[in-house]
């Protein structure tokens, strides 16, 4: 991917105003978050994909999006994102993933672990803005359940207003 490459090795605060910049492409909706999100090769500093709420067609989600855009970039189905990534990959989301999704929908806490199961790579670390807000489906067990299974979360701090400002500005205020 060629956009944005001057982001530093680590900059994890410059991967987060990325990502929130990719958030503000979403079309605004008072059903849904706008979300950002980056997934970046840690030892090459390369952006492998970028993604944002409700990019791809459907209900998608901004993590989806950046699978599912690497995935078909690669020629692999998009279950079998995980064996296309290199082992350092990391991501960078707005809004920390989602665990609970409606009917029909892979909750993004289970697709990124699904890049851990597979042959090669997978996901190390995420990178998360803010905790989701309780609007839609109570306390989100994402960030818990990753570091459960041995993901990494790191919270990037400083970005939490602006995250929650560009993410909410469909909502009924
Ligand atoms: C994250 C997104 C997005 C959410 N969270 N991390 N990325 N839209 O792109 C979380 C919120 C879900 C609800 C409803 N949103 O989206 O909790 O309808 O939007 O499947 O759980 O689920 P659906
Ligand atoms: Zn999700």
């Amino acid at each position: 991917m060629a956009d944005f490459q001057s982001i530093a090795p680590r900059d994890h605060e410059a991967y987060m105003r990325f990502a929130l910049s990719l958030a503000e492409k979403s079309d605004p909706k008072p059903t849904n978050f706008r979300v950002g999100a980056v997934l970046v090769d840690e030892a090459s500093n390369q952006i492998l994909s970028t993604g944002y709420t409700l990019e791809l067609p459907g209900n998608t989600h901004a993590e989806q999006c950046c699978f599912e855009k690497f995935s078909a970039s690669k020629g692999v189905a998009a279950d079998d994102v995980g064996t296309v990534l290199p082992e350092s990959t990391v991501l960078y989301t707005t809004i920390e993933p989602c665990n609970k999704r409606s009917i029909g929908n892979l909750p993004c806490t289970e697709r990124i672990l699904k890049t851990r199961s597979a042959a090669k790579g997978g996901i190390k670390t995420v990178y998360l803005g803010v905790k989701e807000p309780e609007t839609f489906v109570g306390e989100n067990k994402g960030r818990a359940k990753l570091e459960e299974a041995g993901i990494e979360c790191v919270h990037v701090t400083g970005f939490e207003k602006e995250i929650l400002d560009v993410a909410t500005a469909g909502h009924p205020s």
